[in-house]
């Protein structure tokens, strides 16, 4: 009889050790939002004067040139800020996060970079492309790994780049001076970019404490820390002063 309700208790307590992974697995996500404080930033126009083929790229059917505005302090009325980088900055562990082999782009198209801000993971294939019917030279200001440095003369050319270590790399054209973008480099997949509502979600994060980092080119940067719990949703506000 005593044998008998042993076995019973044992075997209750290994369906419930079997059942916990499942649970204690599941996935969040976290909702950041970023803002500024203080008076909005002004958008400049951007003169192409330099290059008449860039001025060509912006003007339209009846001969009126499009202005383009500058990208670096993009901040709506609301204080808004896009194109900020939201990431994990620490509380991932050991874990390794293999390079996906979707490659991301970086066009030069009418004299800009599009996107102007991106992320990409280390050794992830970054396709560089020339869409204009000028010259560009793309130069990388790597400061923890390997620069590139290279020109696409002619429209459709493509080269493929690659990154080594986690880094915020700037990337400038010589060509063309007010040519500038900023590539977030993570050894993992965990980060964003903010839209122009200022927000941005990080996916299929594991339940965990977290410190989360943001980065701004102009704005600088900040971190927060947040614990992600099985399969919720957490929310997250940044505030540059
Ligand atoms: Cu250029």
């Amino acid at each position: 009889m005593k044998l008998r309700s042993q076995l019973v208790v044992m075997g209750s307590a290994m369906l419930i050790l079997a059942a916990v992974p499942t649970i204690a697995r599941a996935e969040g996500k976290l909702k950041a939002t970023v803002k500024k404080a203080g008076e909005r930033p002004r958008r400049l126009v951007i003169d192409m004067a330099a290059d008449p083929n860039c001025i060509k790229a912006h003007t339209e059917a009846d001969g009126k040139v499009k202005k383009v505005g500058t990208e670096n302090a993009l901040v709506s009325k609301e204080g808004e800020v896009m194109n900020a980088i939201v990431y994990v900055k620490d509380g991932l562990g050991d874990k390794e996060y293999p390079a996906p082999s979707e490659k991301k782009t970086l066009e030069q198209k009418g004299c800009m970079y599009d996107p102007h801000v991106l992320t990409i993971q280390v050794g992830q294939p970054l396709t560089v492309i020339n869409d204009d019917e000028t010259l560009h030279n793309i130069h990388s200001f790597a400061k923890k790994q390997r620069a590139f440095n290279f020109a696409q003369p002619q429209k459709g050319m493509e080269k493929d780049v690659d990154f080594q270590r986690e880094e915020f790399v700037l990337v400038k054209c010589d060509v063309h001076p007010w040519m500038s973008a900023h590539i977030g480099v993570f050894n993992h997949p965990f980060s964003a970019i903010t839209d122009k509502s200022g927000a941005a979600t990080i996916e299929n994060l594991p339940p965990g404490e977290y410190t989360i980092g943001v980065w701004h080119e102009e704005f600088g940067e900040k971190e927060q820390k947040v614990t992600i719990k099985d399969g919720e949703e957490a929310t997250v506000e940044f505030t540059f002063e």
